[in-house]
């Protein structure tokens, strides 16, 4: 399913009250010396990648309840973030997840993610799982794992993956590793660390010149007691011992419960080595539910942070921005389409923050001001910025609007069936 711009002809009373509430705004942020304009095609830039696992319905340990109408193939997946970019016109990349989206034809597959105006974000190794057919298991590990031919076979997988996402025009690969322990006295931590750095060397030496190679960490899952890679400061380690196109990768849900994650993005764009960048919310872990569902104002003060070293630290490279959530609930296009919707709007939040002020105020140590100029621009209610983004693009005013309106949903289970299961859930 494609959509044509014709389709999404909005309301023109919508139209007028936007432009009502833009005006307004845009008044009264010209009268703080901002500059409209810019904020608004910053947001109209700004590019979020959505994951090939993000589009069906995920499932917990517990079990999976079918989203109908899912899409069964990498065509359908390109055609679904099709939808949601010509929607919100922010979604204008794919991340995808080897083995499940080897294309069969790789000239056809790029020209359909061509005409739907969707790049090849950074591509995804998987060495969570064993494949049908793999001769060595990864049940107690991958690239760290105490066996060389599990190392080996894990290796030329990680190979594998660059050689597939060169051929799409990818330009970085992300290792996330499950790699760990469930109890005390299994693994030895110190093997297990040194095989992991020898093993992210040898992947490294494969990455092509323009390439990045993004390290994922996570405290905890699906191993209970250690994980190999578990937090910002090794990752960043094995980064820097692998060289300069290797660099952290954030993931909003893989933190232990109040973590400071601005302070992490901070101090990692300071040092030139953020590469990506994840998005989710959580309560209590990994959860992967919609962006900013829980803790809006975390999420500003880390774009807070994040548009601080986008402005001031040309030492760190331009992010792969992606959304990795899984969609138990809601119709997972529903809730791609919110979680973008908020990351453009906290994005657009942080942008107001005064940071010459901000900055005076921290030098004069006046503690209650700088609050208040982080709380000003987090209350600000930017929706008519977003709006004006998608609308000066063709997008829609009111994406899940649009998307009800359209029967979106009811059209796919016509097409596709109520039964189908996007591969790799
Ligand atoms: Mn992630």
């Amino acid at each position: 399913m494609i959509l044509n711009p014709d389709q999404l002809n909005t309301n023109k009373d919508d139209i007028s009250i936007h432009k009502d509430q833009f005006d307004n705004l845009a008044s009264s942020l010209s009268r703080q010396n901002i500059q409209v304009d810019q904020i608004v095609n910053k947001l109209a830039n700004f590019q979020i990648a959505i994951p090939s696992w993000a589009l069906g319905a995920g499932g917990t340990r517990f079990g999976r309840f079918s989203y109908h109408g899912e899409p069964s193939s990498l065509e359908q997946k390109l055609e679904d973030i099709g939808v949601i970019h010509s929607l919100t016109k922010s979604a204008g990349a794919v991340s995808l997840h080897i083995p499940w989206d080897i294309p069969k034809d790789y000239n056809a597959i790029k020209e359909l993610a061509n005409s739907l105006d969707i790049k090849f974000d950074a591509v995804n190794s998987n060495t969570f799982q064993d494949q049908p057919n793999a001769k060595e298991s990864y049940k107690f590990g991958s690239l760290s794992n105490t066996s060389q031919a599990v190392r080996d076979q894990a290796i030329a997988h990680n190979k594998e993956v660059i050689n597939i996402g060169e051929k799409l025009g990818s330009k970085s690969i992300t290792v996330w590793l499950a790699d760990g322990s469930s109890f005390p006295g299994q693994s030895n931590f110190q093997t297990a660390l040194s095989h992991t750095q020898n093993s992210l060397k040898d992947i490294y030496k494969s990455l092509p010149n323009d390439w990045k190679l993004f390290i994922e960490y996570k405290p905890y899952e699906p191993y209970f007691y250690s994980t190999v890679i578990q937090d910002w400061g090794t990752s960043f380690m094995l980064a820097n011992e692998c060289g300069e196109k290797a660099f952290t990768l954030v993931d909003l849900g893989h933190h232990l419960p109040n973590t400071n994650i601005e302070q992490i993005v901070s101090t990692l764009m300071l040092k030139g080595k953020l590469g990506g960048f994840h998005f989710n919310d959580s309560k209590y872990g990994d959860d992967d539910i919609t962006v900013g569902s829980i803790k809006p104002y975390a999420l500003f003060l880390i774009f807070n942070e994040l548009v601080y070293g986008m402005e001031n630290n040309p030492q760190n490279p331009e992010l792969s921005w992606m959304i990795d959530a899984s969609h138990n609930l809601k119709d997972p296009l529903e809730d791609l389409i919110q979680s973008l919707e908020t990351i453009q709007i906290t994005y657009a939040k942080a942008l107001l923050v005064d940071q010459t002020k901000l900055k005076q105020a921290q030098e004069n140590h006046d503690v209650s001001l700088c609050q208040e100029i982080l709380q000003n621009a987090y209350l600000t209610d930017v929706r008519p910025l977003v709006k004006q983004a998608r609308l000066q693009q063709q997008g829609a005013l009111d994406p899940l609007k649009a998307y009800r309106l359209l029967s979106i949903r009811e059209q796919l289970i016509k097409e596709r069936g109520k039964n189908t299961v996007a591969t790799g859930l």
